[in-house]
Order: C-alpha cells, then structure tokens, then sequence
C-alpha cells in the first residue's frame, strides 16, 4: 500500500517530479503517482485529495508550474502533511509557482520547497513519515551520511587538485 502521493499537474511535470520517486524509491518507501489538475480536471483532483488517506496515504507531494494552484487546492481537502512543488514552467522561472505554492492562507498549509526541488519533497516526505518509523529513520540517517561523505570526496578532491585542475576535470566530464 502506498504511504505517499505524488500529484502533479501535467505530464510536462514529470521529468523533475520523477526525481521524487526515485528517491522514495531509494528509501524505500511505497508511493503512487497520477497526473490531475487543479484547472482541467478539478473533479479528478478532489476526488483523489478526499479519498487518499482512507486508501492509506500518509503525505502527499504536489507539484505545478505557472498559475500552480495544484498543491493548495489538494491541501484544501485533507488533513493529510502537503509538500508543494514550485516547476519551472514557460515563464518567470518558476518564481510564480512558488509564490502560488508558499502564500496559503491560514490554516491551510503547503510545505514548500525550493524551485523544481522534487527531491528535497521526497526527503521531507521520508523525514514527517519517519517520525513514528525508526528503520526508516536510519535510512535517513544513512542518506544524509552518503550526503555528508560525498561533500568529504569533493573537499578530498580539491584539496589534491586545486580549484584550476579540479574545473578542468569537471568540464572534461561534461
Ligand atoms: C500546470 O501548467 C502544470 O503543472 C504544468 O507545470 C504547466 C504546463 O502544463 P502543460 O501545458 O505542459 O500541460 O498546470
């Protein structure tokens, strides 16, 4: 059974919000994914907002871009954690979803995270769940110690190299 939803607004959304799955994946934590949409199919949406928790659902994570009213309208029919996801769309840069996303009215929050950062929504996800789930909170504490080690390597690279040697490295990977 799938303890977290992800929705979004367009399948244009989901290379970025794909990136969530792969790290709920990688915790190893179970989640669905649809394609729903506040404007085009508001029935679809609420109908799945309203139904999520008696299906098992624990968090959702919303993204959307442009007019991104996807994450609010889903946080307006649950009680359920909301994490929203601001997208780059065709203009702005993606500074009018976050603005859409982060400025609820009160008593209806979204979790906003940073611009297209699906990943930090999945992390924050894992992190509400793992509050009553210890083995999931060592997974968590073994992510952010694979975060810490993977600066380590960097730093260790660096320090070996120089800035100059170290640039050049990186453009020969590209
Ligand atoms: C929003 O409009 C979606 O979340 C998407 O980010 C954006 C553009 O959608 P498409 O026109 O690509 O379907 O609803």
């Amino acid at each position: 059974m799938a303890r977290v939803g992800i929705i979004m607004g367009s399948d244009s959304d989901l290379p970025t919000m794909n990136k969530a799955a792969e790290l709920l994946q990688k915790l190893d934590i179970s989640y669905e994914m649809i394609i729903s949409s506040a404007h085009r199919a508001p029935e679809k949406t609420a109908e799945y907002t309203r139904t999520a928790m008696e299906r098992g659902l624990e968090v959702l994570i919303a993204g959307a871009g442009g007019a991104a009213h996807l994450p609010g309208v889903v946080a307006a029919h649950t009680v359920l954690p909301v994490i929203g996801v601001p997208l780059t769309a065709w203009a702005t840069d993606g500074m009018d979803a976050l603005l859409a996303i982060a400025q609820m009215p009160s008593g209806v929050p979204v979790a906003t995270v940073g611009i297209d950062r699906a990943r930090n929504a999945a992390v924050l996800a894992a992190q509400i769940l793992s509050v009553g789930d210890e083995q999931l909170r060592k997974r968590l504490e073994e992510y952010k110690e694979e975060l810490a080690a993977g600066v380590e390597k960097k730093d260790h690279r660096l320090q070996q190299l120089g800035p100059v040697q170290y640039l050049r490295e990186q453009d020969d990977a590209k």
